[in-house]
């Protein structure tokens, strides 16, 4: 694999809303950011991935874009912006935004202008279609609840959505439009943005022959769209880019991320698919962990010596991870951190949530009131139109909202968990009293400072390499719960080991030689890594030794 600058990246997502506010509105906002660099360097990360600023009415939390090329004065103004990619840039951090240009707010001026006049220019900005017999012009059905088409008045149109209906999708079938993105694209990179998150990006185009969700998801000859879209942009500026594709075919991974792809990397998901609340996984941690290892072995297999993954266990659409793996009552710094661990040193470029570090847990509500998000209500409606009462609904709501997520960043054990001196947008969790930056930042056993000697270790530069371009070779498959790999890179060995569950284990085959690198048990280091025999892993233990013979 060819060496680019971005393969070094050890990244940090923010959730801007949620992260810190200085002027007391209640939402986080990009001089909170600024405020806390020196924290987020004190991680070790070099790269920040920040969430929707652009100017949106924030009804799918700023994936509803109204103007692109504008930072929404609730998180600021573009003086706020140039000072942020300033103080990211002296401090080596590299700043990649979002991308959302599947669809606009319905507030865009573009849109506006489309709905007064269909049939005109900007009309063709996005995708609009005549009904027949009053009906929509096909059964697609939005990402969040209902039909994808929504009518334009009474005229007899219908405007496609594949998420809220406050997000039109736009055409990119026109090369209008598309020379309009790729304007604003080149304009954020003239300010310093080093690349992009990109979102939704495998549903821009349509075929509006197909049934369902294949008529709008890695349709035929998107391909051709991407290519154009890196060409004009990105692609010749060296950014660096994250695609969020969903379900392409395995062979297709090269095509998308592999040397000369569309992006740079592209999300893997496979840890974010399984949740423990799942009907289908109820109470079976153990065949969960196995099915989940199968499935990340695979794809590291499939990018090995080809592209790099983007490797993520949280994100601003999915429950904390602690509730997603663990029992209730097994939720703790240890467990989060075995499962940071296990996904944090394979091969890749690994992402680390706001929060996730701290080990942030879902904050589950009383009423369906204390939601904030247009797709949680669409979808508490749906489930009660699918015959769940209201209680039912509220408790699927509860195991699995993306809404746990996007409770404000705990900085400290104070009012508001330090977040705001207002009225928080969104109620802080009140375990903040317990779990908070403040108090982890000085306890050499935190959460804070392990995921501090994680990022450390992947930084170290004896191993820096191995974990970059090192082979991953999964070891110990047959032990239930446990999902161990070895990296390899020029003769230099290092095994990951981390136990998955409530219990002991204890690893099926004599090890030997092993220097501890890194343990989340840090008492009993020299119990668990013996110079010979079989390795014991204590519950959730994780481990990360060099094998030295
Ligand atoms: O999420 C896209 C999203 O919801 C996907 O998981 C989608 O369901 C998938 O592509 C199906 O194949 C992004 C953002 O992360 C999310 O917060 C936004 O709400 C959404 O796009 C719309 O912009």
């Amino acid at each position: 694999m060819k060496k680019q600058w971005w393969h070094e990246l050890i990244g940090y997502q923010i959730y801007p809303r949620s992260f810190q506010d200085t002027d007391g509105d209640g939402n986080g906002d990009l001089r909170g950011i600024l405020r806390h660099l020196d924290d987020i360097q004190e991680l070790g990360v070099n790269a920040l991935w920040i969430c929707p600023v652009t100017k949106s009415p924030m009804l799918d939390s700023g994936y509803d874009t109204a103007d692109y090329d504008q930072i929404d004065p609730m998180f600021g103004t573009m003086e706020d912006m140039k000072a942020l990619l300033a103080g990211a840039k002296s401090r080596g951090i590299h700043v990649i935004m979002d991308l959302v240009v599947n669809h606009s707010s319905s507030e865009h001026p573009w849109f506006l202008e489309a709905l007064k006049n269909p049939e005109g220019e900007y009309g063709k900005y996005y995708i609009i279609r005549r009904g027949h017999d009053g009906q929509p012009p096909n059964g697609w059905r939005s990402f969040f609840g209902g039909s994808a088409w929504e009518p334009v008045g009474d005229s007899g149109y219908y405007y496609l959505h594949l998420f809220t209906k406050y997000q039109p999708d736009l055409n990119w079938e026109n090369p209008r439009l598309r020379q309009e993105i790729y304007g604003m694209i080149n304009r954020w990179m003239d300010m310093g943005v080093e690349g992009f998150r990109i979102d939704s990006i495998n549903h821009l185009k349509k075929d509006f022959s197909r049934s369902g969700e294949d008529g709008f998801t890695n349709v035929e000859g998107i391909g051709e769209l991407l290519r154009e879209l890196r060409d004009n942009t990105y692609g010749p500026r060296g950014g660096f880019t994250i695609g969020e594709v969903n379900g392409i075919r395995p062979e297709q991974m090269e095509e998308y991320i592999g040397e000369g792809g569309y992006f740079s990397t592209m999300f893997d998901f496979t840890c974010m698919r399984y949740r423990l609340q799942s009907p289908c996984w109820q109470g079976r941690q153990e065949e969960m962990v196995d099915a989940c290892r199968k499935e990340l072995f695979d794809s590291q297999r499939r990018a090995a010596g080809r592209a790099l993954l983007c490797n993520v266990m949280e994100n601003h659409d999915t429950p904390r991870l602690g509730g997603r793996f663990c029992p209730p009552e097994e939720i703790s710094p240890r467990s989060k951190a075995a499962l940071g661990t296990m996904n944090f040193f394979l091969a890749g470029i690994p992402f680390i949530y706001q929060g996730q570090a701290i080990g942030m847990e879902d904050y589950p509500k009383e009423d369906i009131s204390q939601f904030r998000d247009f797709a949680t209500f669409n979808l508490y409606r749906e489930y009660q139109q699918d015959g769940a009462t209201a209680a039912e609904a509220l408790a699927r709501l509860n195991a699995d909202s993306r809404e746990h997520a996007r409770t404000p960043m705990q900085w400290d054990g104070g009012v508001n968990g330090g977040f705001t001196d207002g009225e928080p947008w969104f109620d802080v969790n009140p375990n903040c009293v317990r779990i908070n930056l403040e108090a982890q930042r000085t306890d050499p056993a935190s959460l804070f400072s392990y995921y501090r000697k994680m990022v450390a270790l992947r930084k170290r530069e004896d191993l820096r390499e191995l974990f970059i371009y090192g082979e991953t070779v999964p070891v110990f498959e047959e032990c239930g719960g446990v999902i161990a790999y070895e990296r390899r890179w020029e003769g230099t060995r290092v095994l990951v080991a981390c136990n998955i569950s409530g219990r002991p284990v204890s690893l099926p085959q004599p090890v030997s030689g092993l220097e501890v690198l890194l343990d989340n048990i840090q008492e009993t280091p020299e119990k668990t890594a013996p110079q010979d025999g079989n390795l014991e892993l204590q519950p959730y233990e994780a481990l990360v030794c060099r094998i030295t013979a």
